[in-house]
């Protein structure tokens, strides 16, 4: 299959994370997108293609408008302020105090558009969330246009991203793009397949009350797990969107026998659902060598997981999201890609 890869990516470096009370280096970082598209090449998945650029409109069909508009501003009025380093929040408009008003400083406008302080600004960050949605359409486009299916590898990944906020490593939640894009394309019905490790918070939300995308989530149980405060089983949709959010929160330690009953309950349900096209988020950190996860997944299931999605027989377009163990990211990212083409 093919891939579609933007080097805009890189500019997104650099940035930090708060982890257990101290600050450490990002593990969302540039080696990722690398070491899979080195390994894309190694493996001879096929092409490796150059997004075509996209005017914003596809995004603000699934993110606020004001909100998408914000992400170009953030470091331009960061360095204004004559900062560098990380622009990142560290006040949020939680219970008790007023969210129906955007306030006018920079500090105050991150905390307004972020559920957490993980999605940090440094000088290339809008570029690469940019060449990511790029990304993404482009794969969109490949599958549209008759291909089986395409690997849009996303960085930075998207399944975090809410209507109205980013957070999690997330700005643009790049799979709703793709799958309202489809959408808005002719496509009747669309299947989301969420396998990353944890649960695609923004992915949810933006679908939730949407009878026309199913979104279905394996999971860390976010009673224990990041981003903790969604992903419950008895989360599954309201009103026209009813019975068409799944989630399969589990616990830590999960390893293939007990993550594959539920993979293969979600691709059941999605069979039975009868999208037209499916986009998968593809996190690869449910790998047991992660370092900020808890699941056992070995290097070996991940063509497992891609021979399942591939009986799904639908045409599929894969979306880079998580993994962070980035020794073997490629190995397990494209190893879902050759065991979905049958190799
Ligand atoms: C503290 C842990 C927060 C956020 C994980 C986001 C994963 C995106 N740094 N972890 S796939
Ligand atoms: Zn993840």
């Amino acid at each position: 299959m093919k891939t579609v890869y933007s080097p805009l990516h890189a500019g997104h470096a650099g940035t930090m994370e708060l982890m257990s009370g101290a600050i450490v280096p990002g593990f969302e970082k540039p080696s990722r997108a690398e070491i899979v598209r080195s390994r894309v090449e190694s493996e001879k998945l096929g092409p490796i293609l150059a997004p075509e650029l996209h005017d914003l409109s596809a995004a603000k069909r699934v993110h606020k408008a004001d909100y998408i508009d914000f992400l170009p501003t953030v470091y331009p009025e960061w360095e204004a302020l004559g900062r560098s380093g990380s622009a990142m929040p560290y006040t949020w408009p939680t219970r008790g105090l007023r969210g129906d008003v955007v306030p006018d400083t920079i500090d105050a406008r991150l905390g307004y558009y972020s559920f957490d302080a993980g999605a940090p600004f440094v000088k290339g960050t809008w570029e690469a969330i940019k060449s990511s949605y790029d990304v993404v359409l482009t794969g969109a486009k490949l599958v549209k246009s008759g291909e089986p299916a395409a690997f849009a590898l996303c960085r930075p990944p998207g399944h975090h991203a809410g209507a109205g906020f980013m957070g999690g490593y997330c700005y643009i939640n790049n799979a709703a793009v793709a799958a309202q894009w489809f959408l808005d394309q002719g496509a009747r019905r669309v299947a989301i397949l969420d396998v990353d490790y944890h649960h695609g918070n923004g992915t949810q939300e933006i679908f939730y009350s949407r009878a026309d995308v199913q979104v279905l989530n394996l999971h860390g149980d976010p009673m224990v797990e990041y981003p903790y405060f969604l992903g419950h089983a008895d989360e599954r949709g309201e009103g026209p969107g009813e019975g068409f959010n799944v989630n399969y929160p589990l616990p830590f330690g999960t390893s293939w026998e007990a993550w594959n009953a539920a993979l293969d309950d979600a691709c059941v349900k999605l069979s039975a659902y009868g999208p037209d096209v499916v986009v998968v988020s593809l996190g690869v950190d449910t790998f047991e060598k992660d370092p900020i996860s808890q699941f056992k997944l070995k290097s070996s299931d991940y063509p497992k997981i891609g021979a399942r999605i591939a009986r799904l027989n639908l045409p599929t377009l894969f979306v880079m999201e998580g993994g962070y163990a980035v020794d073997e990211i490629g190995v397990n990212a494209v190893g879902v890609l050759t065991g979905f083409e049958g190799r």
